[in-house]
């Protein structure tokens, strides 16, 4: 069968494919331009797509023998997966791999909002570590006994509190549906409705997935019901937050920080206001960008195409949603 890719992957796993069917890769501008994509996806069978690639019902529809789509993340937002079920395309992703990496990348932001790392290595870069500190200079605060606010409690936002139980900080979530008491009491979290989690949080941190109902949920309204002294971290999807509304947040000091991996679109450019604001520590989407899990990505984003292309069911299925036409 023929398949795209939408750029390269891991060797090993091209290999793979190329064992079994035809494989395209394009090499050109990131992400394909849609007509480039239109035009690709006309004779393709399967094809293996990242978030950044818009998988709308036109790309859909322009698949004329188009039967599974792999993308490589967690995330499916960028998917209209009814559209593709309609169609009898199956829709897979790769969860699980990357919920460690990615709890491991938001204790490393909290961390560094808690003790400015950043900021600090930016003072000795920028020539300004002129004496030894004293008592009261670039103070951070401690972890411990902190409250952290975890909003969206699937597989991430779990590792995220596992981790935080390390730092011996309370827990509080919010979630779409409230988990097993059990799993409450094993986590050692508590269900809280979206404005308390915002009112009493030191740092909130999102891990729900970007829907029409999470689009720009977090806003000034909320943000407002926030202390002063707290920190919001987005290791999720950039679209979750009004992130002009968060500028106004950091600039009037109505919170105290937040550290970013994900944004409203992407890349962002250095013109961006949030790279002109000291209270913000930002990465470039590297949630899942470690050696181990992104090879792990591949291999499962790869058995997901064959799995499905030979009419057997993927490791991992998105399922379609009535509730979720469209994309967000
Ligand atoms: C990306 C992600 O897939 O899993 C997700 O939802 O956003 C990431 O893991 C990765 O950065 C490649 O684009």
């Amino acid at each position: 069968m023929e398949i795209l890719l939408t750029r390269r992957l891991h060797d090993f796993a091209i290999k793979e494919l190329k064992k079994r069917h035809r494989v395209e890769i394009h090499t050109g501008k990131i992400p394909m331009p849609k007509n480039l994509l239109m035009s690709k996806i006309r004779d393709k069978d399967g094809m293996i797509c990242y978030p950044y690639d818009r998988i709308d019902k036109d790309v859909i529809d322009a698949g004329n023998k188009l039967k599974a789509i792999s993308t490589f993340s967690v995330g499916y937002d960028h998917v209209d997966v009814n559209a593709a079920s309609q169609k009898g395309i199956v829709v897979s992703y790769t969860p699980e791999a990357l919920t460690r990496a990615t709890a491991d990348l938001t204790v490393a932001l909290m961390l560094d909002l808690f003790r400015r790392v950043n900021e600090g290595d930016k003072i000795i870069r920028g020539g300004k570590w002129k004496t030894i500190l004293g008592p009261y200079e670039f103070l951070g605060s401690d972890l411990h006994g902190k409250t952290l606010g975890i909003f969206g409690m699937g597989r991430i936002g779990m590792a995220v509190a596992k981790r935080a139980r390390g730092f011996e900080m309370n827990v509080l979530y919010h979630n779409r549906k409230r988990i097993s008491p059990q799993r409450e009491k094993s986590l050692n979290v508590r269900y809280v409705s979206l404005g308390e989690l915002f009112r009493r949080s030191d740092v909130v941190s999102i891990h729900a997935p970007h829907t029409p109902k999470t689009h720009e949920m977090v806003n000034l309204r909320l943000l407002r019901k926030m202390k002063r002294t707290s920190f919001l971290v987005n290791t999720a999807r950039g679209k979750i937050i009004n992130e002009q509304d968060l500028v106004t947040a950091l600039k009037r000091k109505i919170i105290s920080g937040a550290a970013l991996d994900v944004f409203g679109s992407e890349p962002i450019k250095s013109s961006n206001p949030l790279t002109k604001l000291a209270n913000v520590v930002i990465t470039p989407h590297i949630g899942s960008a470690t050696i181990e899990t992104r090879k792990k990505m591949a291999e499962i984003a790869v058995q997901n195409l064959v799995l499905s292309l030979s009419g057997k069911k993927p490791i991992y299925q998105v399922r379609a949603e009535s509730s979720r036409p469209g994309l967000p």
